[in-house]
């Protein structure tokens, strides 16, 4: 490829909304260009890395045993009555209309679809197991589409559908696809962990896992032990807990405290001299909509997936201020778990434990001391419903856990029978049974690998590509247009790699040296050829993009190192 008829648009500056640092760097190395908001247009070298992604996922998914086909985007809103889904989801479902008035949805995910295919196709058991895979474009109407690829309304996901005829099967075919992951994500670059995490509203009746790429930018916590053996979305992890010694020592009788506007934690802290953990914290929620008061420690975090778990439900939302008012007879910040009529009271087992605690009193102004749990106010649960926290060890015993954000690129399900029933994809088993298929779903998100390969791999001058995934392998430089001596060799370069089939970028503009490194470092190359003043003697300077040395070599040797390199 020669820069000088290639589409690649530099910029010196990112524009103003963009935050994050590798939608920054993807739209000033002319990679990608928004058409809309979470909309863009993957320009020639964006295009590149993103066809070098998907064959890599391709090569991986077939090496597993799964088989590539294609589904439409329009899915008849039938599907989705029939599944249960239309009216759970809200406005993120793109839904339309055709010519003649039929409702379609824009897929934003296939269960639907691949069941009623496999529902239509399969009725032995002789044709099971079977995994079938696409690569293609999701439309979900984000909210806050941001970040570039990172949070898009339209993007490109590898979605997979595995059925089978027992759990053991469904098992076989998620370590084949966990393991294809693997492979998948060390192959891109990318320093990755796979999370126990929650299976969120597809449901499912299994385990899940997710595959995280580590990035501050994640918008997803994950908690990992020192050795590596636990890892968790913190919305699922759990930690190690037994119960302090010496709980059930007596405490006074609770006292009344007039506590005029410290309705938070750190007033309490003020007003008391005391350390959050002196106090319980009692959060109001409306879980499916019923009133749930959650006790915790007061220098914990309530989390949220774990009580809805823990209750079964469908939604949870942190009642609003009138709620608060109407359950409690309080502002908020003066709940309590002592005298709540009518609301279902959950009780982390660490608060539980607690000998004794400072309460909101259910009385604007007022909290409560020496409030002994079990004795003062009776709980409907008792059970793990906080997020870990800093200091808590892993529940397997493998030491203190530790904290990371993510962006999650894969996410691998066991769903059971949640959609095949619903859309009766079943087959006749060896005794002429009618038998439901046993399904998993794999997703991996192709354009969001992009951001995450670059927010792990740039420095202050631009992105730094792995080889595996990058637009070009070699990029050859001559540092003067006008100067025929660099010219030639660098064409020599550039026909010699061509036909040795190495990608390569030349960068025959008429531009100054300086513009021409600058645009370089930004595009991120790993090898670079500088073809200068020793161009007559048939040396040139060579470079990796990832190291700030330069060697001087004989364009031969240049030629070998990238040729025959692994
Ligand atoms: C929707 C909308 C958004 C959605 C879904 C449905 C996420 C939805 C979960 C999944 C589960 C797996 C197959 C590949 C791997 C992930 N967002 N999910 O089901 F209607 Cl608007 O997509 N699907």
């Amino acid at each position: 490829m020669k820069q000088s008829q290639l589409l690649i648009p530099t910029l010196r500056e990112a524009p103003a909304d963009a935050e994050a640092v590798s939608h920054k760097l993807m739209l000033r190395a002319g990679l990608i260009r928004q058409l809309a908001s979470g909309v863009y247009t993957y320009l020639p070298l964006g295009f590149r890395v993103l066809k070098k992604v998907q064959e890599i996922v391709r090569e991986e998914m077939d090496r597993a045993g799964a088989q590539e086909l294609l589904m439409p985007a329009m899915q008849p809103a039938e599907l989705w009555k029939e599944s249960g889904r239309y009216d759970v989801y809200g406005p993120e479902l793109v839904r339309l209309k055709d010519r003649h008035d039929r409702e379609f949805a824009l897929g934003p995910t296939h269960e639907e679809v691949i069941t009623s295919l496999v529902a239509d196709e399969i009725s032995s058991y002789r044709q099971l197991p079977l995994t079938l895979y696409q690569i293609q474009t999701k439309f979900r109407d984000e909210r806050r589409p941001r970040f570039g690829l990172l949070r898009g309304r339209e993007f490109l996901m590898k979605d997979a559908y595995s059925f089978g005829r027992s759990w053991e099967e469904l098992d076989e075919t998620y370590r084949a696809m966990y393991e294809a992951y693997t492979r998948i994500f060390t192959r891109v670059g990318l320093d990755f962990r796979a999370v126990q995490a929650d299976a969120g509203a597809i449901g499912g009746e299994g385990e899940t896992h997710e595959f995280m790429a580590l990035a501050e930018i994640g918008e997803d916590t994950i908690v990992v032990s020192e050795n590596g053996t636990y890892a968790a979305n913190l919305e699922k992890a759990e930690m190690f807990w037994e119960p302090p010694a010496g709980s059930g020592e007596e405490a006074p009788p609770m006292n009344r405290v007039h506590t005029p506007g410290a309705h938070s934690i750190d007033q309490l802290r003020e007003h008391f001299g005391l350390e959050a953990s002196a106090f319980i914290k009692t959060m109001l929620y409306l879980v499916d909509d019923r009133p749930v008061a959650v006790v915790v420690r007061g220098d914990r975090e309530v989390n949220e997936t774990k009580v809805q778990n823990a209750l079964g439900g469908e939604r949870i939302e942190l009642a609003d201020d009138a709620a608060v008012r109407r359950l409690t007879g309080a502002e908020v910040g003066f709940a309590g778990p002592a005298g709540l009529e009518g609301v279902k009271v959950l009780v982390d087992r660490e608060a539980a434990a607690m000998p004794s605690a400072i309460a909101g009193a259910n009385e604007t102004d007022y909290h409560v001391e020496n409030v002994k749990p079990d004795r003062d106010f009776a709980a409907d649960l008792v059970g793990d419903y906080r997020n870990a926290a800093e200091g808590d060890l892993s529940p397997d015993g493998s030491g203190p856990l530790k904290f990371y954000r993510g962006i999650e690129v894969g996410h691998v399900f066991k769903l059971g029978t949640k959609y095949s029933e619903k859309l009766g994809a079943a087959y006749l088993d060896d005794s002429g049974r009618r038998r439901t298929a046993i399904m998993g779903c794999y997703g991996i998100g192709i354009s969001r690998i992009l951001s995450a390969v670059v927010e792990q791999n740039y420095d202050e001058n631009g992105i730094r590509w792995p080889e595996e995934i990058a637009p070009a392998a070699v990029h050859i430089v001559p540092a003067s247009a006008k100067d025929a001596a660099q010219m030639e060799l660098a064409l020599e370069l550039y026909e010699r790699f061509r036909a040795a089939g190495v990608d390569v970028l030349l960068d025959d503009r008429d531009e100054r040296a300086g513009v021409k490194f600058k645009d370089a470092d930004l595009l991120g190359i790993p090898h670079r050829i500088v073809v200068g003043r020793e161009a007559a003697e048939k040396r040139v300077e060579f470079k990796k993009r990832s190291d700030a040395d330069k060697e001087t070599l004989t364009a031969d040797e240049a030629f070998d190192r990238i040729a025959k390199r692994n």
